[in-house]
C-alpha cells in the first residue's frame, strides 16, 4: 500500500520475534482455537497490488451514517466511519479491510435513492458538499481505497435542465428531430404513443408529444447517439476523474440506446466508446500517480436479466459486468451452492467458464461477484434464513472467487430486508446500517417498513465486532486473505475434483476419466467439497471449500506436494490440518494452501 505515513512500520525486531513466535504455521495452524472462526493471525508484511482489482463495499450514503445530526446519511458521516472500513495498517484485524468503495449516487437528485440525477456535478444538499468530498477522497487515499462512483447514464431527472428544456421546447410545438434540446432524449410527435421501447410518457400539455422514460416517467432516456450528450458525458468523467474518482460503476448497461432498431449492435457500440474514453481520460488523470496499470479507469456494469451470454458480450465492451448468475439465483451459483441446490464442484466449473468467457473479449477482464446489492433481497435473510454458518459459507465462496468482490453495507454483519410491499419495495433492502452504537451516526429517517426489527435479528455492529464468532469477524478473516493473497483476486481459476483415492486432480480429466460414475463417486464420498486453485504470475494456490457437515479428506500429493496451510475459516467452528499428504477438514470450513514462502536470512 501507498499509505506509508498513515502505516504502522514493525520494526525489524518485532518482525523476527513474530516469525519465530508463528514459524510458517502449517499443521499447528489448525489446532488453534482462538473463537470458532480462528484463523491464523497474520502479521507479515505484505504488499497489495496498486491496481483494479479490490474489494468494494457498496455505499448507501442516506443509509449508512448520520454525521450532522440531522437523521439523513451523509457524506460526513462516511468519512467518520472509514476507520471501519479500512484503516490504514494492513497489519490490523479490527477494521474489515476493504480498498474500494462503490458510491451510490451522490448528485443533486429529487429521489431518495438518487437514480436520477438533477445535476452530474455536484453533492445532493444532505449528503454534503463538493468539500466534503474532496475530504473524502484525501481520507480514501491515506487508506488505500479507490472510490467508484455510479454512473446513470441511460436516464437524467425529468428535474434535469436539459429536460425541462426538451418539454419547453415540446410544448412549443417543434420538431423533435431537429430541436437540440428535444434531440437530447427521446421524443416522438406521434398520434399515439410508440410500439418500441419498453415505457413512453405523453408531455402534460401537449397532445401529441412522447417520451421515452423505460424506468419510470420522472426518469426520461437521454439519447447516447446526441453529440452534446457525449461530449458531456466526457465533460462529466473528467470533472470526477479529477476530483479523485478512480472509476465508474455503470447503471442499467443494456437500456442505454434501447431506442434503435437494432439496440445491441449499438449498445456495443456506445458503451465501446465509453470505455476507450475513460481509459484515455484515466491516463490523463492517473498515468504518472500509478504507472504500469492495463487499464486507467476500469468500470462494472450492471448487466441485470439478461443471460450469461448477455453479460459476456458487455465484457467485450472494455467494462466488467457484475455476475447476476452466480449471485441473484437461488439454485445455482453461490447461494445455490451453499443451500445444497447444485453440487459443489459445479461452482468452480462455471466460474472458469465465466472467466474464460470473459478474458476471451478482454485479455484485462476482471471478473465481478457479489451476494447481494441495493437492487436484490438481502442475502442473510432471504437466501439464508439468518443462518450464520449459510452467511459465512457463501461469503468465502464469492470473496475467495477469482475477481473482484462487492459487498453490499449491512452484509457483513449479517442484515436482512426483503422486497416488501407495494409502495417503493426497495426500500426494505435498503435499511440504516444498524450500528447499535450512538456515537457511530445512526440514520433515523424513513422508518421502513414494519417488521424493520426482524431484519436485523444477528445483531448490530456494535455487539459484532469483537465477538470472535460473528459473521463481521468472520468477513474480516476472509477479506485479510484476499488481501494477502494477491492470486485470489487475480488468479486464473482452475476447478479441481477428486478422483476415487481422493487426490486432487484436474476436474475436466477426473471427469474425462470417470464419466457419469464421477457424480455417483462424489456424491457417495464427498458431494460437498469445491476445490480449485488461482494461478497469478507465478504462483498458484489452492482453495478448498468444504460445505458440507461431515469432515473432508483429500489427498494433495502430486500437484501440490509440499503446500501448506497459509490461510484457515471456520464457519462453525472444527478442524484444517495436513496429515501427511492429507489435508483434513472438519464440515464448515474453508482450507487456503501455498507454497511455504523462501526463508530468508
Ligand atoms: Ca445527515
Ligand atoms: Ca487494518
Ligand atoms: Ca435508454
Amino acid at each position: 500500500m501507498k499509505n506509508n505515513k498513515f502505516k504502522k512500520i514493525f520494526s525489524a525486531a518485532t518482525a523476527l520475534a513474530l516469525a519465530a513466535a508463528m514459524p510458517l504455521c502449517a499443521v499447528a495452524c489448525g489446532g488453534k482455537e482462538a473463537g470458532e472462526n480462528a484463523t491464523p493471525t497474520n502479521t507479515d508484511k505484505y504488499t497489495i497490488p496498486q491496481d483494479y482489482a479490490r474489494t468494494y463495499y457498496e455505499v448507501f450514503v442516506r443509509s449508512f451514517s448520520d454525521g450532522n445530526g440531522d437523521g439523513i446519511g451523509d457524506l460526513r458521516g462516511l468519512i467518520n466511519n472509514l476507520d471501519y472500513l479500512n484503516d490504514g495498517d494492513d497489519s490490523t484485524t479490527t477494521d474489515l479491510g476493504i480498498n474500494g468503495i462503490w458510491l451510490m449516487p451522490i448528485h443533486p437528485s429529487p429521489s431518495y435513492h438518487k437514480y436520477d440525477v438533477k445535476d452530474y456535478y455536484d453533492i445532493d444538499p444532505q449528503y454534503g458538499t463538493l468539500s466534503d468530498f474532496k475530504e473524502l477522497i484525501e481520507e480514501c487515499e491515506k487508506r488505500g481505497i479507490w472510490v467508484q462512483m455510479d454512473l446513470v447514464l441511460n436516464h437524467t431527472s425529468n428535474q434535469h435542465e436539459w429536460f425541462k428544456a426538451a418539454v419547453a421546447s415540446a410544448k412549443a410545438g417543434r420538431d423533435p428531430e431537429t430541436d437540440s434540446a428535444m434531440s437530447k432524449y427521446v421524443f416522438v410527435k406521434s398520434d399515439t404513443q410508440p410500439s418500441y421501447g419498453k415505457k413512453w410518457q405523453k408531455v402534460s400539455g401537449t397532445d401529441d408529444y412522447w417520451y421515452l422514460c423505460n424506468f419510470d416517467s420522472s426518469m426520461p432516456d437521454l439519447n447516447l447517439d446526441n453529440e452534446e450528450v457525449r461530449e458531456e458525458i466526457l465533460t462529466i468523467v473528467k470533472f470526477w476523474l479529477q476530483k479523485g474518482v478512480r472509476s465508474f460503476r455503470l447503471d442499467a448497461v443494456p437500456w442505454a440506446c434501447n431506442y434503435s432498431a437494432n439496440y445491441n449492435e449499438q449498445n456495443g457500440e456506445f458503451w465501446t466508446w465509453f470505455s476507450e474514453n475513460c481509459d484515455r481520460l484515466g491516463r490523463e488523470v492517473y498515468g504518472n500517480k500509478t504507472p504500469d496499470l492495463p487499464v486507467y479507469c476500469y468500470n462494472v456494469g450492471e448487466v441485470w436479466g439478461g443471460s450469461q451470454d448477455d453479460i459476456n458480450s458487455f465484457f467485450g465492451t472494455g467494462m466488467s459486468c457484475f455476475n447476476y448468475e452466480l449471485a441473484a439465483n437461488y439454485n445455482r451459483g453461490f447461494s445455490g451452492t451453499v443451500n445444497g441446490k447444485q453440487l459443489a464442484y459445479r461452482l468452480a466449473d462455471m466460474q472458469a467458464e465465466n472467466q474464460a468467457a470473459a478474458l476471451a473479449k478482454d485479455p484485462d477482464a476482471i471478473l465481478s461477484n457479489f451476494l447481494s446489492c441495493h437492487d436484490n433481497n438481502r442475502s442473510g435473510s432471504n437466501h439464508f434464513g439468518f443462518d450464520v454458518a449459510k452467511i459465512k459459507q457463501a461469503a468465502a465462496l464469492y470473496m475467495l472467487s477469482p475477481g473482484n468482490a462487492y459487498i453490499y453495507y449491512g452484509e457483513e454483519i449479517g442484515a436482512g430486508g426483503d422486497k416488501y410491499g407495494d409502495n417503493d419495495p426497495d426500500s426494505n433492502i435498503r435499511l440504516p446500517f444498524n450500528w447499535g452504537d450512538k456515537s457511530k451516526g445512526i440514520v433515523t429517517v424513513d422508518p421502513p417498513q414494519a417488521n424493520y426489527k426482524e431484519k436485523q435479528k444477528l445483531g448490530t455492529w456494535k455487539s459484532q465486532t469483537t465477538d470472535a464468532n460473528s459473521v463481521l469477524t468472520f468477513y474480516r478473516q476472509t477479506i485479510k486473505l484476499r488481501n494477502r493473497f494477491p492470486e485470489i483476486a487475480r488468479g486464473i481459476i482452475t476447478p479441481l475434483a477428486l478422483d476415487g483415492n481422493g487426490k486432487i486432480g484436474e476436474q475436466s480429466e477426473i471427469l474425462t476419466a470417470s464419466g457419469q460414475q464421477y457424480l455417483d463417486y462424489v456424491n457417495a464420498v464427498n458431494k460437498n467439497v469445491s476445490v480449485y486453485s488461482l494461478t497469478y504470475k507465478d504462483s498458484t494456490i489452492l482453495i478448498v471449500h468444504n460445505l458440507g457437515t461431515d469432515e473432508a479428506v483429500l489427498d494433495i500429493s502430486d500437484a501440490f506436494a509440499g503446500y501448506e496451510v497459509q490461510g484457515e475459516l471456520k464457519t462453525r467452528g472444527g478442524k484444517v490440518g495436513l496429515d501427511g499428504s492429507l489435508l483434513k477438514m472438519s464440515g464448515g470450513t474453508v482450507a487456503l494452501l501455498a507454497k511455504p514462502a523462501p526463508v530468508t536470512a
